[in-house]
Formats: structure tokens, C-alpha cells, sequence
């Protein structure tokens, strides 16, 4: 293998998806703005303790009334495709009812100006900011609050699905699930196992709730998931290394493919967390829901995980090893092969199901230089890397449609607050100047056709 090799867009099929990815609360502000009801991430942000620094969304990068200048900046690097996320909250401030108005007319407004660029919009539904109503009444743990979801789709479908082509329904339904309600790394901050699993249960019955409100509210719409997957690798081959291997990959990744995709808990799995919970909350019929026919999976990889034979799902004990590779900001090695595993992976266990990769980034230490801009070579060679790594997975027949760069900009990096820097823009957080960093600007270059050194 050649050390330098060129990659370019024609690498890829020609009807891909370009785009780059954020989130509502993590770049909104404007929490008490436009009608907007409270989501678990403003009461965790406000719990003392939960977010570095105490920082919280409250004003982020001011995004709810700049986003005409972001959208413009979005065309002027020639972006493609934009995912977003609605706010759960502004569409039903209690997560129940009626959409409030003035919550469809920013999205509106949004999507609107997103076409008059060119840019297609990709909508995630929920991108972890739970009406706080509704953690009050259970939260993902309840069974009712997969049903509201499905209501609040419905709602999103009625008011965009005219322009809006592509949905997704849950980000990373196992930050949900597992950082919410087992570790309580993230809102709603509860840790209790047995719950954690529920809540994984009830996200996914919402899903494909969602899904069939989807489907029949807009039948010409694309409609996927986002799950965040890791090729899981032992330390070493053997002596429970590979144990641990089936389990860490089992609880992160298989726990939500195998419904998702084939309509059943893996079985392994189910023994593992035997001792934790019996499963009694999947009624008769939630499988079938939740294998509801996709039209892509979404895939975010930042990083791989490596497990020690200590690693038990649950225990707390869970052993995770580096190898020395370099790292980002957020201490992830920086791996491309693994993308190109789990591209791969996929599409070989669960069939040619189209991929899109909705999320891939990294955190740099990023600073404003005197030259008034961003020198980010790390960033770029971690996204030349990846897209090689991507490029070679199609090259292999993964059928994958669509990359989409995180972030725009930076933004609240929730339990990190404004401590990690993942955009191609940088946001001055006091003044909410936007400075293109190089990285955004070797974006640009790569979308506008551009060879690109690796
Ligand atoms: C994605 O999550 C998110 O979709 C996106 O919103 C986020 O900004 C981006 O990645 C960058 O993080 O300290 O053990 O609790 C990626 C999955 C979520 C992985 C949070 C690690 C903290 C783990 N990640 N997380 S822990």
C-alpha cells in the first residue's frame, strides 16, 4: 500500500448524500423561546455537577435566530445535505397534544431556507431532548412515552413532510437508553440497570411507531434510525478476551440491530442481562413494530472500542483498553480501519440494506490564530482518513448512500459543555462570530471536487 493516495467525491456514487450534521439543543439556545416546553437536558444541565463547568444549552451558538446566516454559510461551502433535529419541545411543550404553531413555524422556516439553497434536509425526530412533562410521568422507562413519540411524528410529518424526504427517528437510542437511565452520564441522569433496558425497549417500540406514522403520513419519505456503532476488538485473542468481545458488542451494538433489522433480542444477550431485568416489558407484537421496514440505517462512528476480559456489561467493572494510537480532544483513538469493519459488518450479518454514515468527527484543541483563522490539520486527516476508510467499504459493495461530517459548527458537547470543539466552524462562544476552519474549508474543496491527499 502506497503511504500517499488521492481520494475524491467521484470515488463515491454519484447520487450520495454530502452533508454535515448537528443537533437542536446542542446549537438552539433560545430555550425559553417560541413557546418551547423544558426537555430533560435543561434540568440536568441546571443539576449541579452534570455538565463541565456547569455550562448548558440556554443560549449554545445562538442558533434559533442565526440560522439564515448558517444555512447561507452551509451554501456558501457547498453542502448538500443538512441533518438536523427538531426539538421534541417546541413542536408539544408537554410532549402531549396539539404541535404548538410557533414551534412548526421555525422549522418551517428552516426547511424552507434550506431549499432555497439547494440543501436537502435531513430530519432527526429525536436527538435526546425529552419534554421533561413526560420524564415526569416515567420517561423512557414508561411505555406510554413510545406512543407519544409516535403522536409527536405524526405532528412533524403533517407539518414538513410536503419538503422534508429524509427521516430519521432516534439518534443513538442507546445514549438514551444507556447513558440516561444505567450510567447517568447524560439526562435524565438516572442509573438503574433494569430501567436502562426498558427505556432501550420503549425507544425502540417509538421507532417503529414512528416508522408506520411516517410511512403512511409520507409515503414517498426515506425513513432510517441512527444507531452509534463500534467494532468492539479484545485486548488480546483468548482467556475470556473473546467473551467479553460477544458481550461488549452484544449490549452496544447487536442490542439494537437485531430488533431493528431482524425482529428478535439477540439470544446471548438476553442470558447476559438475565440477572438484571426478565424482559417483561416486550408485549406481544413489539418485535414485529419495531422491524418495521427501513429505507436506510444511519451510522455515527467516532471511534473503536478495545475490552479486556473484566468487561460485563452492567457491572460497572467494564474494562477498556488504547493501543497508543493517537487521540482526539475527547481521549478517542483515532481509527479509521474501524469504519471500514463496521461498514462492512453490517452489511454482511444484516443484508444491503442501504448505510448512510449520519454522523463522523472529531474534538481538537482548536484555536483562533493570529491570522484570524483555524489551523486544524488533525481534523482533516481525521476526515480524509475516515472518507478513505468509507471509500473502501464501497469499493468492498457496502451499499452506502450519504456522509455526513459532525459537526457544522461547534456546539454544547453535552456532558463536556463547550470544553470540546467538534465543528469544521469555529464559534467564538462569547460572541458568536462563525470562522470557517481549515477543515471546513478542505470540506469544501472535497465537495467541490476536489483530490485529496491521505
Ligand atoms: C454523538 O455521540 C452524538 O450523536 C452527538 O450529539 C455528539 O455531539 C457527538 O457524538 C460527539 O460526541 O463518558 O462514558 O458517558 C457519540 C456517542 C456520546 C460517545 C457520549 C461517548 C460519552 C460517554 N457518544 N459519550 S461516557
Amino acid at each position: 500500500m502506497p503511504i500517499h493516495n488521492s481520494l475524491s467525491r467521484n470515488d463515491f456514487p454519484t447520487d450520495f448524500a454530502w452533508g454535515v450534521a448537528t443537533s437542536s439543543y446542542q446549537i438552539e439556545g433560545a430555550t425559553a423561546e417560541g413557546g418551547r416546553g423544558q426537555s430533560i437536558w435543561d434540568t440536568f444541565a441546571a443539576t449541579p455537577g452534570r455538565v463541565i463547568d456547569g455550562d448548558n444549552g440556554d443560549v449554545a451558538v445562538e442558533h434559533f435566530k442565526r440560522f439564515g446566516d448558517d444555512v447561507d454559510l452551509m451554501s456558501r461551502l457547498g453542502i448538500e445535505a443538512y441533518r438536523f433535529s427538531i426539538a421534541w419541545p417546541r413542536i408539544q411543550p408537554t410532549g402531549r397534544g396539539p404541535a404548538s404553531p410557533e414551534g412548526i413555524d421555525f422549522y418551517d422556516q428552516l426547511v424552507d431556507t434550506l431549499l432555497a439553497q439547494g440543501i436537502t434536509p435531513w430530519a432527526t425526530l429525536y436527538h435526546w431532548d425529552l419534554p421533561q412533562t413526560l420524564e415526569d410521568a416515567g420517561g423512557w422507562p414508561a411505555r406510554d412515552t413510545a406512543y407519544r413519540f409516535a403522536e409527536y411524528a405524526g405532528h412533524v410529518a403533517d407539518a414538513l413532510g410536503d419538503r422534508v424526504k429524509h427521516f430519521i427517528t432516534l439518534n443513538e437510542p442507546w445514549c438514551s437508553a444507556f447513558l440516561g437511565y444505567g450510567s447517568g452520564r447524560h439526562a435524565p441522569g438516572r442509573a438503574d440497570g433494569a430501567d436502562a433496558l426498558a427505556a432501550a425497549h420503549h425507544l425502540m417500540l417509538g421507532h417503529g411507531l414512528a416508522v408506520q406514522q411516517l410511512r403512511e403520513l409520507v409515503p414517498d419519505a426515506q425513513v432510517g434510525i441512527t444507531l452509534n456503532l463500534y467494532p468492539v476488538a479484545g485486548v488480546h485473542d483468548g482467556h475470556g478476551v473473546d467473551d467479553a468481545v460477544r458481550r461488549i458488542d452484544g449490549l452496544s451494538n447487536r442490542w439494537f440491530l437485531d430488533p431493528v433489522l431482524r425482529g428478535a433480542y439477540p439470544k446471548d444477550v438476553v442470558e447476559d442481562v438475565a440477572h438484571v431485568s426478565d424482559l417483561g416489558f416486550v408485549a406481544e407484537g413489539d418485535l414485529g413494530t419495531i422491524a418495521s421496514p427501513l429505507d436506510f440505517l444511519g451510522v455515527n462512528y467516532y471511534t473503536r472500542h478495545i475490552v479486556g476480559p473484566g468487561a460485563f456489561p452492567g457491572s460497572g467493572v467494564v474494562e477498556f483498553a488504547d493501543r497508543g494510537l493517537p487521540t482526539t480532544a475527547m481521549g478517542w483513538e483515532v481509527d479509521p480501519d474501524g469504519l471500514f469493519d463496521i461498514l462492512t459488518r453490517v452489511t454482511r450479518d444484516y443484508g444491503d440494506l442501504p448505510l448512510v454514515m449520519t454522523e463522523n468527527g472529531a474534538a481538537f484543541d482548536d484555536e483562533l490564530s493570529a491570522d484570524g483563522l483555524v489551523h486544524d490539520p488533525l481534523r482533516i486527516d481525521f476526515l480524509a482518513g475516515h472518507l478513505e476508510a468509507a471509500g473502501r467499504a464501497v469499493a468492498a459493495g457496502v451499499p452506502l448512500q450519504g456522509y455526513f461530517a459532525w459537526s457544522l459548527m461547534d456546539n454544547f458537547e453535552w456532558a463536556e459543555g463547550y470544553a470540546k470543539r467538534f465543528g469544521i466552524v469555529h464559534v467564538d462562544f462569547e460572541t458568536q462570530v462563525r470562522t470557517v476552519k481549515d477543515s471546513g474549508r478542505w470540506y469544501a474543496a472535497f465537495l467541490a471536487g476536489d483530490r485529496t491527499q491521505y
